[in-house]
């Protein structure tokens, strides 16, 4: 890997989800001027780059992930000065700005789907796949038919999201230049990447009737980030279907990684249905992934949250009594792993989901339609539970900053969404102030990631314990690093070189001490001569 290449090894992103980060002028919604009042905050987390999830004009049928102007801030966050400011105070203050980029459909507010789905003469009615029927076996991500009846002209348009969401046809060339000119506008403006959505669905295989990963997909993105101003800036793609392998890695001219979800979704039956795991299941996804890239040549991306899922500490951890441990370990046995880490806002505080019996708690599109389509069959109480697990409304929920009636958020009596159940007691005002902080340790952690070249640069190197933990070096040149994180049980781990203890999330009853206490994560510093392996009698 060239320089150029390992530098995003140095990146640490924390993600925003505007809606629910801060809100300076007193309307529930957070802002841009909040972003902007917080960069300080995020930058003392240790990170060094944003990724703002859309903040573009947008209906807000999901939250701006239905766009109806590429080109404009959505009001209720600010405007385009708002945004220019943002990008200057960011980069001054030494923050790369990401955006999301949403290529796979658009609103239907957005000027082209009002067009083309008004006439076929329309020249914009080839921007939206159109069928006499709907196709077979087509459903949406979100449920139900992925195709939509439009009057004016007696045709379907295809929806693989909310029915708000047209698909936007990409085989159409004028399209594919449309995109080209979003993403140039945003470079012009100094932003220093994208975040993909759904990249994979820009192109689909009609004949096998599958909605991703068609068989263009690779020359559509070389269009989009192949070109002499778009090769340098940095592109995350959400492809839950391509080769990762394909997609990214530096002479692919593609992406420059993508998220991989594997251990994202251990533990899950479906998004609303809960599976039994088992640590080892998360671990081994991991591993497998150090392994790939580095064989494949690409980096990696390091993530256990984000605005799509309920806070993975209370889907598979302990988000109760060991809930500091618990968020602790798992960021140790993320963020010591090679690749680029992704903080979601929230997870630094460890934030957990809510529990709520009414759906009027809730907003998400997903939740609603699967409320809608559930309530006649299962009984509230067997509903609430299956939303209350997997609702994406559990990480979108405002961000608490104070334990107070406002949680520090906003000064509006209501905010748009009910701030989650345990905020009074999980905020960051009181993390901060308590002797077991997770914020603090999130500090620790990524300043100790930024000191050390092995921890961000080094080669990866699983030591097999068995279920129930995970361990691995991390070596450059001299620099040898041991991450060790033991989940739910106490537990012995023999054979472990020892060595200088650099971080813990507990405190280490002796640096020789081999009993690992539940949620016990620790890193250490190894020396390369003095390697000795304990003994596994001593
Ligand atoms: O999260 C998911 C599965 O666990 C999917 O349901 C999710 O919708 C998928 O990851 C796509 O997500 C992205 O595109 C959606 C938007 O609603 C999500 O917020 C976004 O991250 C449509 O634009």
């Amino acid at each position: 890997m060239t320089e150029n290449y390992e530098q995003y090894l140095d990146w640490v992103v924390y993600q925003i989800y505007p809606k629910s980060f801060y809100d300076t002028d007193g309307d529930g919604v957070g802002d841009l001027r909040g972003v902007i009042e917080k960069l300080d905050y995020i930058r003392s987390l240790g990170a060094n780059a944003i990724w703002l999830c859309p903040i573009y004009e947008s209906p807000q049928k999901d939250n701006g992930y239905d766009i109806s102007d590429y080109r404009k801030i959505n009001p209720t966050y600010g405007d385009m000065r708002d945004f220019e400011n943002l990008v200057a105070l960011a980069h001054e203050k030494g923050l790369k700005i990401i955006m999301d980029f949403v290529a796979n459909h658009t609103s239907d507010r957005h000027l082209w789907f009002q067009e083309g789905s008004a006439s076929k003469t329309s020249p914009y009615h080839d921007y939206y796949y159109w069928r006499e029927r709907p196709l077979d076996g087509w459903q949406s991500v979100f449920g139900g038919s992925a195709w939509e009846y439009n009057p004016p002209t007696g045709e379907y348009y295809l929806h693989s999201f909310a029915i708000e969401q047209p698909d936007v046809n990409w085989t159409n060339e004028r399209v594919r230049k449309e995109y080209q000119d979003v993403v140039d506008f945003w470079v012009e403006k100094g932003v220093d990447g994208f975040r993909c959505d759904v990249l994979d669905f820009i192109s689909k295989d009609f004949t096998r009737g599958k909605t991703s990963n068609g068989p263009r997909l690779h020359e559509y993105i070389r269009e989009l980030f192949d070109r002499e101003n778009t090769r340098r800036i940095f592109t995350v793609g959400e492809c839950w279907d391509g080769d990762v392998e394909k997609l990214c890695g530096e002479g692919r001219r593609e992406l420059k990684t993508t998220f991989q979800f594997d251990h994202i979704l251990v533990g899950q039956e479906s998004r609303v249905c809960k599976k039994d795991y088992t640590v080892y299941e998360m671990t081994t996804h991991l591993a497998k992934w150090q392994r790939l890239a580095a064989t494949q040549g690409f980096i990696p991306t390091l993530f256990t949250d984000n605005h799509d899922q309920n806070w993975l500490i209370s889907r598979i951890g302990n988000d109760r009594e060991k809930r500091y441990e618990c968020a602790t370990a798992f960021a140790t046995a993320i963020y010591g792993l090679r690749g680029i880490p992704f903080v979601y806002q929230g997870q630094e505080i460890g934030a957990v989901g809510s529990y709520f019996e009414e759906i009027e708690n809730f907003d998400d599109v997903e939740t609603l339609r699967f409320y809608e389509s559930q309530k006649n069959k299962l009984s509230k109480e067997e509903l609430m539970k299956k939303i209350n697990f997997g609702s994406r409304d559990n990480s979108r929920r405002p961000f608490a900053w104070t334990g107070g009636e406002t949680r520090g958020f906003t000064s509006a009596k209501k905010p748009w969404l009910a701030y989650g159940t345990r905020s009074r007691e999980i905020n960051l005002q009181t993390d901060e102030a308590s002797e077991k902080s997770v914020v603090k340790y999130y500090r620790d952690l990524l300043a100790l990631r930024k000191k050390s070249r092995a921890l961000r640069r080094g080669s990866f190197l699983e030591i097999e314990k068995g279920d129930g933990c995970f361990v691995y070096e991390r070596t450059d040149g001299n620099e040898r690093l041991l991450v060790v994180v033991n989940f739910e049980r106490e537990q012995e781990l023999l054979g472990l070189p020892s060595g200088e203890l650099l971080l813990g999330n507990l405190k280490r009853r002796a640096l020789t001490c081999r009993v690992y206490e539940p949620f016990e994560a620790a890193i250490y510093r190894i020396s390369p001569e003095k390697a000795n392996l304990q003994k596994e009698t001593d």
